[in-house]
């Protein structure tokens, strides 16, 4: 018994530990939009709702930890206090009217502070504002279909690149991480709000980018959607994230946010059914995004 308990204190102190670890953690030196080898803890948030996402994950996690910590002192106290040899002749206590209001009353409070900033962010969420762009993502088994409705109805397939495809961008100095990467990334203006309607033609997907805080159903017969402003221009990667079928694993999305200029070039390009010069134009502004980061640091 007394194993069992040591054991587990073990195990709660373990944990408590990994908490900490994880909200003192630096978040990775400058990488955007996408894991990096050792992550713990989210992806840097470029969109309101996400930082509003990560302030909720930071409250939430102090709160578990000050609790886990109570519960860990009360644990060894009650062991240390009330053993055999220290307290033979236990109390036969058996109500108590102020401890019983106290743990029912302070559960309540704590249940208060995570609810009305939970029920801001839903509000968050959902509020939708007046949208600069609605694009449509349909989710097949196993890729991405992205539709344009608003700029002329042109629409486009969204496959994961294979090492080969992405080599051909690596040697042009683009990045494209491995099972990321796509052959026609989803372009949207910086600053802007952007509606995406969310749907399926098979089975379920989910359409999710975690830098957003996206993370929508694609229900086939049904549009659902979210939405997003994001804040600053690179290339931001999410996964399918309902289970799908054997390739659920590889068909990623990969959004692209650049500036305004950019984008109405790329739009003309997509307009005219010119899919190499549209890559091309966001291919240039990919390197020149590059280019910028290198910049950055060396003068740092
Ligand atoms: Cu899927």
């Amino acid at each position: 018994m007394v194993n069992r308990l040591l054991g587990l204190l073990a195990w709660t102190g373990l944990a408590v530990l990994a908490t900490a670890v994880l909200m003192v953690a630096p978040a990775s030196a400058e990488v955007y939009g996408q894991p990096v080898d050792m992550q713990i803890g989210l992806q840097r948030a470029v969109t309101p709702v996400a930082h509003s996402i990560q302030e909720f994950y930071d409250l939430v996690t102090v709160i578990i930890v000050v609790i886990a910590l109570f519960v860990l002192g009360l644990m060894l106290y009650a062991m240390y206090a009330f053993s055999e040899s220290r307290n033979p002749n236990p109390s036969r206590v058996t109500h108590n009217t102020f401890i019983e209001v106290v743990w029912t009353v302070v559960p309540i409070i704590i249940l208060v502070i995570i609810a009305v900033p939970s029920f801001k962010l839903l509000n968050l969420q959902y509020s939708f504002p007046k949208p600069d762009l609605t694009i449509k993502a349909t989710g097949y088994q196993w890729y991405w279909g992205h539709e344009y409705p608003d700029q002329g109805g042109f629409s486009f397939d969204s496959y994961m690149l294979d090492d080969e495809g992405r080599q051909e961008l690596i040697d042009k100095g683009i990045d494209a991480p491995r099972n990321l990467a796509v052959d026609n990334d989803v372009v949207v203006p910086v600053n802007k709000v952007v509606h995406v309607l969310i749907t399926a033609e098979d089975v379920l997907h989910n359409w999710t980018i975690p830098a957003f805080g996206s993370k929508m159903d694609a229900v086939p017969g049904r549009l659902t959607a979210t939405w997003f402003k994001a804040e600053r221009e690179g290339v931001y990667y999410g996964q399918c994230s309902e289970l799908c079928g054997i390739n659920h694993a590889f068909m990623p999305i990969a959004v692209r946010v650049v500036s305004e200029d950019v984008f109405n070039k790329w739009v003309e390009a997509r307009k005219a059914d010119d899919e190499d010069a549209a890559n091309a134009i966001i291919h240039e502004a990919a390197l020149a995004l590059e280019q910028k980061k290198k910049l950055a640091s060396a003068t740092k």
